[in-house]
């Protein structure tokens, strides 16, 4: 009886389940009723006193062998099981991960850019943290203008020569100091002013400039470009005016309007019922500037503009909330498309 035990023993241990059918005739053959263990405890009973004590024990615990044999079979089969499927559908889609959207800050930005590309214009960038020259000082800013100061712009503590520049103007300063005319350029990216965050405003926002020198640069120059970009980016149909402004770096000065894109002129909630929309400022470039910057105005002269992306943003797509562009949810950002 003992040589049939460890036979038994050996089985056991040697049984690999491929499959359920397998784990199963290793069920019916070792651990059912008419199973060969039970069987070994029918015998049992003719075993004399004095070896029952360790046959018993034996069967016992092979009994306890097949029974973890088989609980372990049964888990590496249900896991596998788990894990891969009988076959591979490789015709199925890939189930592709999400990829985001372009922000609607971006595109329109990429957008304005491409407009002005296109008539010769090309782009430049500077730093973000700029000087009081740069910023203020060669822009014809008084020293007692409040731009300075500390509740509108965020001034660096260890250096109060150095702040965030509030405008792109300082990039256009830096071009002209190292360039000669003609001089042809937009200069998009963030800025920053000191403002409580709202549905209108916030302390870092996006803006692009631009600015021509050369020589006999007029007024008539700066009306027909602008009047371009406007039928370029907000269609053919639209029209411009201009009404008088005044800014510390440009001289004269004005707000251009575009007709309401939403009403065609006739007037609506986005126009406040007036037909037209507030896009930019622009103006001839203060001859102080040039100056400061370098370029003799007795010799050539510039226009210069500059616009708030989100603002354009917001008139284009009708967004209604400046906090929409800083929370990135994908359901808003997935609404606007791109062609650049
Ligand atoms: C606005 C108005 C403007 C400029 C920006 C400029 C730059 C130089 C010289 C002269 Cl270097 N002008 N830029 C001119 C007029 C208006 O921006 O409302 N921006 C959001």
């Amino acid at each position: 009886m003992k040589d049939k035990i460890n036979a038994l023993s050996e089985e056991i241990e040697q049984f690999k389940a491929e499959n359920k059918d397998e784990l199963e005739s290793f069920r019916l053959k070792y651990l059912s009723k008419k199973g060969e263990i039970n069987n070994l405890f029918a015998e049992f009973k003719n075993v004399p006193k004095e070896e029952r004590k360790e046959l018993g024990k034996l069967i016992n615990d092979l009994k306890n062998k097949a029974q973890e044999k088989f609980d372990s079979m049964k888990a590496s089969l249900e896991e596998a099981e788990e894990t891969q499927s009988e076959y591979h559908d490789l015709t199925l889609p890939v189930n592709q991960e999400e990829i985001g959207a372009r922000h609607p800050i971006s595109i329109v930005r990429n957008e304005i850019n491409d407009v002005f590309a296109r008539i010769g214009f090309t782009i430049s960038e500077g730093p973000e943290i700029e000087n009081d020259w740069h910023n203020f000082t060669a822009l014809n800013f008084p020293e007692e203008h409040p731009a300075r100061d500390m509740q509108d712009t965020f001034f660096v503590e260890q250096n109060p020569d150095l702040a965030l520049r509030t405008h792109t103007s300082s990039v256009q300063v830096r071009v002209m100091e190292n360039n000669k005319p003609p001089i042809r350029i937009v200069a998009p990216g963030r800025v920053f002013r000191n403002e409580a965050i709202s549905a209108r405003a916030h302390c870092i926002f996006h803006q692009i400039e631009g600015l021509y020198v050369d020589k006999n640069v007029s007024f008539v120059d700066l009306k027909q470009t602008l009047y371009y970009f406007a039928r370029e980016f907000f269609g053919e149909q639209t029209k411009i005016r201009f009404r008088p402004s005044y800014f510390p770096f440009t001289e004269p000065s004005a707000e251009m309007d575009v007709s309401c894109n939403i009403c065609g002129g006739k007037g609506c909630n986005v126009c406040k019922y007036t037909g037209w929309l507030e896009i930019m400022g622009c103006g001839m470039v203060d001859p102080n500037v040039l100056d400061n910057c370098g370029i003799d105005s007795s010799e050539y002269s510039g226009f210069a503009f500059g616009m708030g992306i989100e603002r354009i943003a917001m008139l284009k797509y009708q967004i209604n909330d400046l906090r929409l562009y800083f929370e990135n949810d994908v359901r808003f950002l997935k609404q606007f498309k791109s062609a650049l």
